[in-house]
This record gives C-alpha cells, sequence and structure tokens, in this order.
C-alpha cells in the first residue's frame, strides 16, 4: 500500500479540537506525529500555529487527498480571506509515494515543504527514512514540541 504524509496545522480558534477533528476523519491513518507550537511563517502578525504530520497508507490519489483535506478544511469553518492569513485548519498534501504532480492548483511533493521546520521535525518524527537531521537545521521557523495530540486540550 503507497504511503502518503499530510501536514495539518491550525491557528485560529480551539487549535486543538481542529486538530483532533481532522485526524479522526482522515481515512488510512497508519500513524500521528506529536504536536508542535510553531511561530507562524509568511503573512502578517498572527498567533502560533499548532502543526502536526499523519501518515496514510493508502490508494487515494494525491488529487483524492487534496478533496479530502478541502473538506475537512471546509468542515473547520476555513475562510479563504488573507493569503498566509490566520486559520482554523490547514490541509497540505506534502508527500505520495510514486506521484509527482505539478499543476496550477497542486504540487506534489509539495514544494515548500523543506524550507519549513514545522513541517519537517514532525515529519522527521514518522519518516527519519525520509528526513535528515541536517534538514531539520537547515529549514526556517521555531518550533517547540508539545507532545501527542491526545495529551492536550
Ligand atoms: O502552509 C500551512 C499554513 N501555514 C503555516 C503553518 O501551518 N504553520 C506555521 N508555523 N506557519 C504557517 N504559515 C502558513 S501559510
Amino acid at each position: 500500500m503507497p504511503r502518503a504524509f499530510l501536514g495539518l496545522g491550525s491557528n485560529l480558534g480551539d487549535r486543538v479540537e481542529h486538530l483532533k477533528a481532522a485526524v479522526e476523519a482522515l481515512p488510512d491513518v497508519v500513524a500521528t506525529s506529536p504536536v508542535y507550537e510553531t511561530d507562524p511563517v509568511g503573512g502578517p502578525d498572527q498567533r502560533t500555529f499548532l502543526n502536526l504530520v499523519v501518515e496514510l497508507d493508502t490508494q487515494l490519489t494525491a488529487r483524492e487527498l487534496l478533496e479530502v483535506g478541502r473538506g475537512l478544511e471546509a468542515r473547520a469553518h476555513r475562510v479563504r480571506s488573507e493569503r498566509w492569513g490566520p486559520r482554523t485548519l490547514d490541509v497540505d498534501v506534502l508527500w505520495v509515494e510514486g506521484e509527482a504532480v505539478f499543476e496550477p492548483d497542486l504540487e506534489v511533493p509539495h514544494p515548500r515543504m523543506w524550507a519549513r521546520r514545522f513541517v519537517v521535525a514532525p515529519l522527521a518524527d514518522l519518516a527519519p527514512d525520509l528526513v535528515s537531521p541536517e534538514a531539520i537545521e537547515r529549514a526556517e521557523g521555531d518550533v517547540r514540541l508539545l507532545g501527542p495530540l491526545d495529551d492536550l486540550r
């Protein structure tokens, strides 16, 4: 079964609840990284994010995973007002085994994933075979490990 990784983030409303609801609703989840509190990368002055990465074993394509993610964002009442602005829930398709997509609304592997420590640090927890310690060093943005999602309120 192909492996896939999704990046989830929230910095608006009840951040923990938004992440919990999304992880519970996702199909084919085999592992969830710890949660990190992370400084916002880009955009206006805004609240810190909570970020994690989810691993799936799935037959869904990158495009189908994008649709699943958009459905979850809509369910969290995400409003797309300001680019890079605060959001209840963000679901990014990071990497799907055996797939490369380069389309206007979807690029997989995610084009900025290696530059963002809020992606690379939780990804390394799940997939040390894909992320070297040097890749975490090279990425940008401060991240603080909070712990397992189930332990947070
Ligand atoms: O691309 C995901 C949304 N996003 C985030 C995020 O999830 N975490 C942090 N720390 N900064 C971000 N900037 C954007 S846009």
